[in-house]
């Protein structure tokens, strides 16, 4: 499990991605001039700040009343007014410039991404000199890790330096090397376009965070000289350099400390890790990382032996998803990006993870909660990582404080709303610069309910009741609590919210286009699954009930899910034509993925109305679409289409193409292409091949729902299924042959596959109850595993 280049990388989307969850690096391997670029999960402009509008409450009755006498390009309009500001920037640390003294002309050149070890390893030859370069970010140790050596005595000879484009300057302290600085107050988002994009507080009164990166040489074997100008080493074989960061970040609703924070602690984690061998350095990264990393493994076909020794962006270009070993190494991908950009206790992976070099990210590379910070946690629980899920709910606790104040000030309800961007200060607010943004984007308040099927979704994989009681279910609760506040009637007394969006999509008017209108199929889904989600968790905690029948009685009457003249799942309240039939977003197909309101069994019409909202859509889409869309043709049990779409997934887009809504693919190091860079596409199409092999939404384990006649062979080891199950899977002629499942909580198991099975505890026969759809039911031990054979004895 290898990405694999033989030159180095010329641009960022070819350079090599390593991460601890908090400082993250981008390669590049270049052989004279290497240039790694690095971030710190905390560093954001601006400080805490609400960003509220206290003139939106009172334009929502003229709102619903535009709404109501379908006047939908006049609230459109009106949306305006209801906006809040823009959130604040994701930013760059800084660079690292390595300067080798032996020059740019080099043989036998190699560039590599382990896997397995989360390690990134450059080799080349110079003469007949070996130089060999390990980079890994170490979470045990909290820097990056540089291991530089050459294969004769005195050959290894480098000057090691760091800018930023942040105001910063750097010195000496000691034997360390330090960059210090001071992010801007303001960053406007890069679409907005302003004369001071870009704002520095006071000097003597800054809000805003300073961050330090420090830099040191442990074990070599050379002179190590620091001074203002960077750190040298001569006449070395081999040397360790360690950089460690930090920033004077508090919390979200806090203001940054004093500069002296970012200060110690960077030195406490570079002094932390300065004592240490490589050796010890390099063992403790591997068992950290592995004991993540193992937990799943996946094998589809066997590998066409020829592929391997090709690079991995020819892999991309020739072979696409014909190549099955490149398949498991873009699932696997995903779960090393997510084990690179989320640990607990860190930032939620953003639209860019935490890999980012601009000052001017695209779409301020912050927290977009209308699909995509949400996208970037679907394979968490699936694949077994459920503790990376942490960062995610931590930003939804967050949300829900800030969110409370939103919903009062904006819409004067209870309960806590977060609209379609966040920030590190927890922003909640529908973003536009206080009247400039766009209502199909920013009027949408559903972020926080969406946001709330993490909370349940973890509690659902892992069973942990101290987890739903104390966390997750007084989250949600208040989130409900919004929705109750937010639903008004209609005339035929029904519940339904307006204003209404279904992000960032328009309809058709008599005289344009609009995007507000009442009651979308979004809106009503995910209200629908928040109330499902806390009515269950009721139940399981024997509290609330009257609430409970609050829920039950609104549930019962919210707007039903419509079907439209063309047999779709009906996007709008109304049946109004797409603005753009082939729109990336897929909004309205929530309920199927990753929704549950609607499956076969529950409700086949809208089921096949749903399919058929998919397929008017087109198979095209931006990098983050095509991901949704293969997960969603994997719970149409449509293995073919899901595999057709990878192979689109799989294709290579070039650096620099430009922002395209229609095409996606993946950049030669393997991210995806919305186009630009943006991770959640990765992340989807992780989940989504996890969810072609185990679905676990309908009440039971359901093996290989949508296996591709391309993948007749294999086996998948570790996933995880809903009600605490882990499950291993082995397959051949398209046909389920064993699995094996552990029972993490005793909870009674029901599985589902296409044969008849014989399930087994230790070689001894399990009684099994099965129902007329094939579903077999048994009762569990807790961490007992089972064997599950295909077919009769
Ligand atoms: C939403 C999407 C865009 C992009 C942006 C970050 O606005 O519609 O495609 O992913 O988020």
């Amino acid at each position: 499990m290898r990405l694999k280049y033989t030159s180095p990388a010329q641009v960022w989307t070819e350079a090599i991605p390593v991460g601890n969850g908090r400082l993250g690096a981008m390669v590049s391997g270049k052989v004279e001039k290497e240039s790694i670029s690095f971030n710190e999960d905390t560093l954001w402009s601006g400080f805490p700040n609400d960003g509220n509008n206290p003139q939106s409450k009172e334009q929502l009755p003229e709102m619903r009343r535009l709404v109501q006498e379908e006047r939908y390009e006049e609230a459109d309009l009106l949306g305006k007014k209801m906006m809040g500001a823009y959130t604040q920037s994701y930013l760059p640390m800084g660079d690292l410039h390595i300067c080798y003294e032996h020059g740019d002309i080099c043989d036998n050149y190699t560039r590599e991404l382990d896997l397995e070890k989360g390690i990134t390893r450059i080799e080349y030859t110079i003469g007949k000199v070996q130089y060999i370069r390990e980079i890994y970010t170490s979470h045990r140790h909290q820097s990056i890790v540089m291991r530089m050596s050459a294969s004769v005595p005195g050959a290894l000879n480098f000057h090691a330096r760091m800018d930023s484009s942040l105001r910063h300057t750097t010195l000496a302290d000691g034997q360390h090397f330090v960059m210090k600085g001071t992010a801007p107050e303001y960053v406007a988002p890069n679409y907005f376009d302003v004369d001071h994009p870009i704002v520095y507080g006071d000097v003597e009164q800054n809000r805003a965070m300073s961050f330090e990166t420090r830099m040191a040489v442990t074990e070599h074997d050379g002179e190590v000289r620091v001074d203002h100008t960077g750190i040298h080493v001569y006449g070395a074989s081999h040397a360790t350099l360690l950089l460690a960061a930090a920033t004077s970040f508090k919390s979200f609703n806090q203001f940054p400390s004093k500069a002296e924070e970012a200060t110690l602690a960077a030195v406490k984690q570079l002094e932390a890790a300065i004592d240490c061998s490589y050796e010890e350095l390099y063992k403790a990264h591997v068992e950290d990382y592995g004991m993540l990393y193992k937990r799943m493994d996946l094998q589809l076909e066997e590998e066409d032996p020829s592929y391997s020794d090709m690079t991995t962006d020819s892999r991309i270009e020739l072979n696409g998803a014909n190549d099955s070993g490149l398949v498991t190494l873009l699932f696997h991908y995903g779960r090393y990006l997510m084990i690179s950009s989320s640990r607990e206790g860190t930032q939620a992976a953003n639209l860019q993870g935490i890999w980012n070099k601009d000052t001017r990210a695209p779409w301020s590379s912050n927290w977009t909660l209308n699909i995509n910070a949400q996208m970037n946690y679907w394979p968490a629980e699936i694949c077994n990582l459920t503790e990376l899920h942490e960062p995610l709910l931590q930003l939804i606790e967050n949300l829900s404080v800030t969110g409370s104040e939103t919903a009062r000030i904006h819409y004067g309800t209870r309960g806590w709303t977060a609209h379609h961007n966040a920030d590190i200060w927890a922003h909640t607010a529908p973003v536009g610069n206080y009247g400039d943004g766009d209502a199909g984007w920013a009027l949408w308040p559903m972020g926080g309910v969406w946001l709330c099927q993490h909370l349940w979704e973890h509690f659902a994989f892992n069973r942990d009741i101290d987890y739903l009681r104390n966390k997750a279910y007084p989250v949600m609760k208040e989130a409900a609590l919004f929705c109750l506040d937010w639903l008004i009637k209609n005339d035929e007394g029904l519940w339904i919210t307006s204003p209404s969006t279904s992000p960032e999509h328009k309809f058709r008017t008599s005289t344009g286009t609009a995007s507000v209108s009442a009651a979308t199929t979004m809106d009503m889904s995910l209200i629908w699954d928040l109330f499902t989600n806390c009515i269950e968790a009721i139940d399981i905690l024997d509290i609330d009930h009257s609430f409970r029948e609050e829920l039950a009685g609104v549930k019962e009457k919210l707007y039903p899910l419509q079907i439209g003249k063309y047999g779709q799942l009906q996007e709008w309240y109304r049946d109004f034509e797409d603005e753009d039939v082939n729109h990336r977003h897929v909004s309205h197909l929530f309920g199927v993925y990753p929704g549950r309101q609607i499956t076969e069994r529950t409700s086949p019409e809208m089921f096949a109305a749903a399919r058929q909202s998919l397929e008017r859509r087109g198979d095209e889409g931006t990098g983050w679409s095509l991901g949704w869309k293969i997960a969603l043709w994997a719970r149409f049990k449509d293995g073919n289409r899901a595999h057709r779409l990878i192979d689109q997934f799989l294709k290579l887009v070039k650096d620099g193409e430009a922002d395209n809504y229609h095409h996606g693919g993946v950049y030669a190091n393997l991210l995806c292409a919305h186009p630009p860079f943006q991770i959640d596409g990765n992340f989807a199409v992780t989940a989504a091949i996890a969810e072609m092999l185990l679905q676990s939404h309908e009440g039971y384990l359901e093996l290989l729902p949508a296996l591709p006649d391309q993948w007749a062979k294999g086996a998948v080891s570790g996933l995880r299924g809903r009600g605490g199950f882990e499950v291993s899977i082995k397959w051949s002629n398209g046909q389920l042959k064993e699995a094996e499942i552990v029972s993490l909580d005793g909870e009674p198991c029901s599985v589902l596959a296409q044969q008849t099975l014989r399930i087994m505890e230790d070689g001894r026969p399990v009684a099994i109850v099965a129902d007329d759809a094939g579903v077999y039911r048994f009762p569990t031990q807790k961490n007992s595993r089972y064997e599950i054979y295909a077919g009769m004895e």
